[in-house]
């Protein structure tokens, strides 16, 4: 999950984290998109799983909060006093509260996974992968769905920076997140601007690859990634992109492209876009051109973005 919707104010974006300085109602909001088709989805079940740290906390309002497709919120993670955290949802009753744990020391990084089963009634929450709210049978029936979150701090937490923000249909627990920059035009260079103009750590628009070329493809070599710890499996492989477009004629599209094995794999759907640059991820939950699970090597391939009508 890298394409957030910030408040006006108090959020920076690098790219890999993002940094809320002040508090409510400065924040960050997460649309669940369909990985197959890149549009809005709403879930029944899933994981959800981010790293923050952050220093100075002494007030109670939202830090994590789930809101369903009507846009209502029906789960939160939220302070109390000066040293605690509660979970709290939605019932016929109103919110009420499933847990209450000690605040940890967020001068090093804190690991926070939530899941939600709704047709099971599980409401989970771990902390540093710990069990640290965990609730069979809830009353669920005011949730009906999960399509939105929104991650905020309480209005004295200074500097909070969340990353590895991942949304799944599985455990997330144990889950990081590695990113590959442009380095280099690849074996595809069919738009004009280079490497450099889509490398920065920080979003800067001022500076951009284009085409008016409907199929054009580009891609780009990166940074080799190093092996995978024994024992871990890579769950997914995602392109990210800022993107927009700036007419009405196509091309007015595009679809992440990786290069594996040689070939050229598309992503199955456009990515949405709009006149104004927006972030976009494409997520690839197996090697398109194996069909099998991801291995290091084919992480490290080409990748890109393909002009389509
Ligand atoms: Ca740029």
């Amino acid at each position: 999950m890298d394409a957030f919707t910030p408040s006006p104010a108090g959020v920076t974006d690098t790219g890999s984290a993002i940094t809320l300085q002040g508090g409510d109602p400065y924040h960050v909001r997460g649309r669940l998109t369909d990985p197959a088709t890149g549009e809005p989805t709403a879930v029944q079940a899933c994981w959800f799983h981010f790293v923050v740290r952050g220093t100075g906390i002494t007030d109670k309002a939202p830090f994590l909060t789930f809101l369903n497709s009507e846009d209502v919120e029906v789960l939160k993670v939220l302070g109390s006093g000066t040293d605690s955290f509660t979970l709290q949802v939605l019932t016929a009753a109103g919110f009420q509260q499933l847990g209450k744990w000690a605040m940890p020391d967020f001068s090093a990084d804190v690991a926070v996974d939530v899941q939600v089963d709704l047709p099971k009634g599980l409401i989970a929450l771990y902390w540093n992968q710990g069990e640290t709210v965990l609730k069979r049978g809830v009353d669920v029936s005011k949730i009906g769905d999960i399509a939105t979150f929104r991650i905020g701090v309480p209005s004295t937490f200074r500097g909070c920076t969340f990353s590895q923000v991942i949304v799944a249909a599985y455990n997330t627990i144990g889950h990081t997140v590695r990113i590959r920059r442009p380095s280099a035009v690849g074996s595809l260079a069919g738009w004009s601007g280079d490497a450099a103009a889509v490398s920065e750590s920080a979003i800067n628009d001022a500076t951009a690859i284009s085409t008016s070329a409907e199929g054009a493809i580009t891609t780009f070599a990166g940074p080799a990634l190093p092996a995978t710890a024994a024992g871990s499996v890579i769950k997914a492989v995602a392109v990210a992109a800022r993107v927009r477009k700036d007419t009405a004629v196509a091309p007015t599209n595009i679809r992440a492209v990786l290069k594996v094995g040689g070939q050229v794999c598309e992503a199955p759907a456009n990515v949405p876009i709009s006149d104004g640059y927006a972030g976009t991820s494409t997520v690839f939950p197996k090697n398109p051109q194996t069909g099998e699970r991801w291995q290091i090597a084919e992480v490290n391939s080409e990748f890109g973005l393909k002009a389509t009508a």
